[in-house]
């Protein structure tokens, strides 16, 4: 296979120049290719069959364990001018990231062959799709991308009409961490990526494409590619209402996307579209609409079990790649908190010994095709995409932030998701356990400054009068010993309930400065442990503290200087007010 596209053709032969791989393979996404792939990888000792039996078509990657983590630090945005990536990215000019990084890239594949993946993210025959094309010297990026995308022939049918496309280049070069980069040229529509096999560093399509080289398209072109997963909630009368919730990386987008309902709540149904990106376009009818750009999941195992995920556990056992994790004495793939087996080697294929740490990485992955979920939703195909009835934002704090919150109007919700904070976690690499401000959880992801991406925000209640409700949620408020008070899991849906009934005003809520919080019995609470003053505790505010944090989104707002939009500021200040003049409560 080649292609009849010029540009195409002659961006592969100049990296084939550069790179001087010593074969070229055009892959077609047919799934005896992706048989032939997995053949050749275990060939290689880079991938290894897991228990046939019961875990039939599983693998296992284990990476080099210098590179088990996106690499934020080494992620570049390469615009023109630096106040257009903003302080939100680390910035070098094009002409200095391009000189750096195809250094790197000089016969980088000697030796190797050098994969060509067309691929679409978005439904094949979506107005809202886009495509891109990456270059590889990993099998094992191909056949994750193969899970991730919709990659192949029809990609490529497709790149071929529409002549434009956005080129990623990967090498895993050394996978040395002095001569590892992930650089993003917004203006030129392409990416670069050396030193790194591992999942967001490597897989263009995910973070590199759909995120932050989407989101400075999404800029130009009037909609949003944001990191939220896309779930539809079907009430038992059976009507469904989309919502898209942006939560920052492992705070549980996955098991939200794929709940399964409490026994409280048997005749609701949950249908996942996506669990990590969502790009959302107005439609002519001024209605936000999603689809989900990837086709399959990239996601967290630790803690996944029958309890937290029964989907996500099942949707595993069979056709899966896992990352990192351990394996028992029969072969199965094990991590911690899976509450069956004993792990007998580690992510490292040691012997399984507590004193080296944990057996399976923290940021161990398993990666699967969207359609093995349970819950999977046909509308994931559908060119048009989901109506969205409710977007939500939500952080991991022990303190401070509710349950839930509504935000009193779009301007408002756009404060709301700007000031979005949380504890970070094992999915990028630095401290766990800080809190830091994670903006619409897009601080790694977006491809632009973020003060203009509020402002492309805010301008989309000049388009529509009829833009989604805005809502926080926190599932992880603590108590003073540190336990959780709020169940979580399956449980969030008597939340998701509350949002949806706030969303056709058919209940009341007590009016804050933060925003509108449930009544007492505004979430049905019946059969949980949660107690009286838990209830209260995560359904009320303290005004102090909610002045110390709007004092801190302010000055976290203010380091964007006079790019921030004024309406946003206007938004913050109008809260600090309010606060500062008392908590006043009133029902609505
Ligand atoms: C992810 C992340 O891998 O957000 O989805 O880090
Ligand atoms: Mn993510």
């Amino acid at each position: 296979m080649s292609t009849s596209l010029s540009t195409l053709n002659a961006w592969v032969d100049e990296v084939a120049n550069r790179t001087q791989p010593e074969d070229v393979v055009w892959c077609d996404g047919s799934d005896n290719e992706y048989k032939r792939f997995i053949q050749k990888m275990q060939e290689a000792g880079t991938l290894s069959a897991l228990n046939s039996d019961t875990y039939p078509d599983c693998y296992l990657h284990l990476s080099d364990p210098s590179d088990v983590a996106r690499v934020e630090h080494l992620t570049y945005v390469c615009t023109e001018s630096e106040i257009e990536a903003g302080p939100n990215n680390n910035w070098m000019s094009p002409a200095d990231g391009h000189a750096k990084i195809d250094a790197l890239f000089d016969g980088a594949m000697r030796g190797r062959t050098m994969y060509v993946i067309p691929y679409c993210m978005g439904p094949i025959d979506s107005p809202y799709s886009r495509c891109g094309v990456e270059i590889t010297d990993s099998a094992y990026v191909v056949a994750n991308m193969k899970l991730m995308t919709r990659m192949g022939s029809a990609a490529l049918q497709r790149i071929e009409r529409e002549g434009t496309f956005v080129k990623g280049l990967h090498s895993t070069g050394d996978l040395d961490p002095d001569r590892r980069f992930i650089m993003h040229f917004p203006e030129e529509l392409s990416i670069k990526s050396i030193g790194s096999g591992y999942g967001g560093n490597a897989l263009l399509g995910k973070k590199c494409h759909a995120l932050r080289i989407a989101s400075y398209q999404a800029h130009t072109e009037g909609w949003l590619a944001e990191h939220m997963l896309i779930v539809g909630i079907e009430s038992p009368e059976g009507e469904t209402h989309y919502i898209a919730c942006a939560l920052p990386s492992a705070c549980g987008k996955t098991n939200l996307a794929m709940l399964i309902p409490p026994e409280s709540m048997s005749g609701w149904k949950i249908w996942t579209l996506g669990e990590d990106i969502a790009w959302l376009h107005l439609d002519d009818d001024g209605q936000l609409r999603a689809v989900n750009p990837e086709s399959g999941y990239f996601g967290v195992v630790p803690g996944t079990n029958e309890d937290t995920n029964k989907n996500a556990f099942n949707m595993i056992k069979h056709d899966t790649i896992f990352t990192n994790v351990a394996r028992t004495s029969d072969n199965e793939p094990w991590w911690e908190n899976k509450k069956v087996g004993e792990p007998a080697l580690d992510w490292q294929g040691r012997p399984y010994d507590p004193a080296n740490g944990k057996a399976a990485h923290p940021n161990s992955r398993f990666t699967v095709a969207a359609s093995n979920n349970p819950s999977y939703s046909e509308l994931a195909e559908a060119p048009a995409g989901v109506p969205i009835s409710a977007i939500v934002f939500g952080g991991r704090r022990k303190e401070v932030a509710p349950l839930v919150y509504q935000a009193k109007s779009w301007n408002h919700g756009v404060l709301v998701g700007a000031g979005v904070a949380s504890e970070t976690t094992s999915a990028n690499i630095g401290e766990v356990g800080v809190v830091r401000r994670d903006p619409m959880a897009m601080k790694p992801f977006c491809g632009y400054n973020f003060a203009d991406y509020w402002a492309h925000w805010l301008s989309f209640a000049d388009r529509t009068e009829t833009l989604p409700g805005i809502f926080h949620i926190n599932w992880f408020r603590q108590d003073q010993d540190g336990k959780f008070l709020w169940p979580g899991f399956g449980e969030n849906l008597r939340v998701l309930r509350w949002i949806i009934e706030r969303c056709e005003g058919r209940i009341d809520a007590v009016e804050t400065p933060i925003g509108f919080l449930p009544e007492a019995d505004g979430i049905n609470t019946d059969g949980l442990e949660a107690s009286d003053d838990d209830m209260r505790a995560l359904t009320t505010i303290d005004a102090a503290q909610w002045q110390v944090e709007m004092d801190a989104i302010g000055e976290y707002l203010e380091s964007y200087g006079d790019r921030l939009p004024a309406a946003l500021r206007a938004e913050q200040q109008r809260i600090a007010t309010d606060l500062k003049a008392g908590s006043l409560e009133k029902a609505s």
